[in-house]
């Protein structure tokens, strides 16, 4: 039997690779220079897209495929995938969630431990021969005991909250209804008093129209001037112009980021602040992680083409 043809959005680590090249026939897109002719010439046949969260599939690129019948994201977010044009055609979507939920919350904890205290700076602070020649490091923030706000507690919310509860911290959430699963937590539905109410606020939501920018500059300005927002979800949650606004006139006080309008390539003014964290979207890149991610967009694809359920379906 002819292996299917897959359009290969995005690199994959190289053990995914392998596996994906034996399975399929993989067309390396992403190394295309002339997408539009290498379309032309191989659109036709191409039945399956592998993606990352990030790069998603645009309806540009679904209306170019006309026998496309899959589409399989290496991430749980799924926003960068135009599901109505995936809809219309009946395209099956897949994403990969619940296996990178605790790396993440592990990592948004991370980002808020390290700016708080200053991790990062006080390695520097060692190894520059500050600490020999200058003195002690200047004195940082408290963590345990503070306020933390979780906007969207879903399955990375919940998990940054768990953990949270460990810190001794008074927890609220904003989702679009009170949650079960959490009766010990606070529910305020509104972004702005959730802000209002915390001194750390995590954005933990997924991504789509209409939870664009709903950090916006009141979200921000209500955190103020101690507040600490940390994203670990898409950059299009927050208003960025607002954020570094804030950032810039010390109306919010720090920021740690995963993710960024435009990433890898970012706002220069984010580089000229010392009151933010700056990470490369890497809050699910471990090894065990990206190995079970791969392994979903993979295991997704040969469902699909055997005429199986999918293991793990959007669409
Ligand atoms: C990945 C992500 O970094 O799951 C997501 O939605 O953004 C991340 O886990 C990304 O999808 C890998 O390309």
């Amino acid at each position: 039997m002819n292996k299917p043809e897959i359009l290969q959005v995005g690199a994959y680590p190289e053990w995914d690779e392998v596996v994906l090249n034996d399975l399929f026939n993989m067309h390396r897109y992403f190394e295309i220079e002339d997408k539009s002719a290498y379309l032309k010439q191989h659109g036709a046949k191409i039945k399956g897209i592998a993606t990352r969260g990030e790069l998603g599939a645009d309806r540009a690129l679904i209306e170019s495929l006309p026998s496309l019948e899959v589409i399989s994201v290496y991430g749980v977010g799924y926003d960068a995938v135009d599901l109505a044009a995936a809809k219309e055609r009946n395209i099956r979507v897949t994403n990969t969630p619940d296996v990178l939920t605790n790396d993440v919350a592990d990592f948004g904890l991370a980002m808020m431990l390290s700016l708080s205290r200053q991790v990062i700076g006080g390695s520097e602070w060692v190894r520059s021969g500050n600490w020999k020649n200058t003195g002690n490091f200047p004195l940082t923030s408290r963590i345990h005991g503070k306020r933390v706000g979780v906007l969207g507690l879903g399955r990375i919310g919940f998990e940054v909250a768990k953990r949270l509860t460990g810190f001794d911290m008074e927890i609220s959430y904003s989702d679009v209804s009170a949650k079960d699963y959490a009766p010990d937590w606070n529910f305020i539905q509104d972004p702005v008093a959730l802000a209002e109410s915390c001194d750390f606020l995590f954005v933990t939501l997924a991504a789509s129209a209409e939870t664009r920018h709903i950090v916006n500059k009141e979200v921000i300005e209500a955190l103020g001037k101690t507040g600490m927002v940390i994203n670990v979800s898409r950059a299009a949650n927050i208003d960025e112009e607002a954020l570094l606004d804030a950032l810039e006139s010390g109306a919010l006080g720090s920021a740690a980021l995963d993710v960024f309008e435009g990433e890898p390539a970012l706002n220069p003014r984010f580089l000229a602040l010392d009151n933010v964290l700056l990470q490369p979207h890497q809050a699910s890149g471990t090894y065990e992680t990206r190995k079970a991610m791969g392994g979903l967009v993979r295991e997704n694809l040969v469902a699909h083409f055997a005429g199986k359920d999918l293991l793990t379906p959007v669409l």
